[in-house]
């Protein structure tokens, strides 16, 4: 079987991290694998199968020979490497927002729109989505085939860990020391994030809403393919270290009851149904951390509207929400186009 030569690019990071761990997880086909991170990493190493690797310094010249770079350094550095990467001759899966709304750059989800990785041949990117862009639409391609998808009113609750390293640390510090009757000292976030909820993700546009939301807007539409689906969001950061979850209303052009939906969730790749709310099931953020599954439950129909369903999703935002994604869209690539 072909192998691939493989470069992690914030390889140190949150997402970069589980990025390692999937690739072995998955028994990805790696050839070499380069790991890659700042300066401020020089020296450091991490393991992969067992055996250290040297974290090397990221540098235009980095990509001579890799076949796949799987990209989360940040927006501004995915920017300014991609480019030189994918020019070398690697093709990129970039987990920033940098490129996911350029029109020539495919946006994938690949148990939603796989056939759009073709499109890696343009710019030689493709664009992982946002975290809470990519959980909704696992849930909401089955609703969009069987009823066709007319508005969606979302709201997130997300965990810290979608906003790295240092915002896991600060949530556990900041809890221990209120416990202990301690002032918080806010640094990732503008106000304290323990025993807290915060509207308030990513920057704030002209607008009124963030940029998260308007990712969940934007992003929605490219990969369902439809401009005319209408989409609000609220995106909310909540003292929870890994899965976010959101609450779903979707207002369907054709009629779907509730066991029409449950049944299309189910036959779901990627989608577990877990709605016995007598039983007190239903999604949650603590079991769905390290599963690779989107998790729906509480599906019931929304009795203000015609056609109307509402539902809970939760999911890993650093295993589906970016790093099994992106290793997902690899694993593709490499069968159907690099082999
Ligand atoms: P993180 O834990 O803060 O890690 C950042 C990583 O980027 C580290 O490996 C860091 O290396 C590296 N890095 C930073 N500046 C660099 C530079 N100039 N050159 C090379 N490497 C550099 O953050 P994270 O949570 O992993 O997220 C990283 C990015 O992924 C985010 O900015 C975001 O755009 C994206 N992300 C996407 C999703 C999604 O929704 N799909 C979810 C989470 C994150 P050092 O350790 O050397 O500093
Ligand atoms: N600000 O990839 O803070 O666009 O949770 C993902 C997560 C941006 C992104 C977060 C963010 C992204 C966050």
């Amino acid at each position: 079987m072909k192998k691939f030569n493989v470069a992690v690019v914030g390889a140190t990071g949150a997402v970069g991290n589980r990025m390692i761990q999937i690739l072995e997880e998955r028994d990805f086909p790696v050839g070499e694998i380069h790991l890659l991170a700042s300066e401020r990493s020089r020296g450091k190493e991490l393991n992969f199968r067992g055996t250290p690797r040297p974290i090397e310094v990221l540098t235009e010249e980095s990509f001579k020979g890799i076949d796949i770079g799987l990209f989360s350094p940040g927006g501004e550095v995915s920017k300014r490497f991609a480019p030189a990467a994918a020019r070398a001759g690697c093709v990129v899966i970039d987990n920033t927002s940098a490129f996911r709304m350029e029109p020539d750059i495919p946006l994938v989800v690949p148990e939603v729109n796989p056939e759009d990785i073709a499109l890696y041949r343009n710019k030689g990117i493709i664009a992982n989505p946002n975290c809470s862009t990519i959980q909704m639409m696992v849930a909401l391609k089955p609703i969009q085939d069987a009823a066709g998808i007319k508005r969606i009113v979302v709201s997130t609750y997300q965990a810290v860990s979608g906003s790295g390293k240092k915002a896991i640390d600060e949530l556990e510090e900041q809890s221990r020391n209120m416990l202990d009757g301690g002032e918080p000292e806010p640094s990732v976030y503008p106000h304290a994030i323990a025993f807290n909820c915060l509207p308030h993700i990513d920057v704030f546009l002209d607008n009124g809403y963030t940029k998260e939301e308007m990712k969940m807007v934007n992003e929605t539409r490219k990969i369902l393919h439809d401009q005319s689906i209408a989409v609000t969001a609220t995106a909310v950061r909540v003292p929870v270290f890994y899965g976010h979850s959101e609450s779903v209303n979707v207002e369907t052009i054709k009629k779907i009851s509730v066991d029409e939906a449950r049944r299309v969730l189910s036959n779901m790749p990627g989608v577990k149904v877990v709605d016995n709310p007598s039983k007190a099931e239903y999604p949650l953020a603590l079991d769905a951390a390290g599963r690779n599954e989107t998790f729906v439950g509480r599906i019931r129909e929304d009795e203000s509207i015609e056609n109307g369903i509402n539902m809970w999703i939760v999911s890993d935002n650093i295993r589906k929400g970016a790093a099994l994604n992106a290793v997902q869209i690899a694993e593709l690539l490499a069968e159907r186009y690099l082999s």
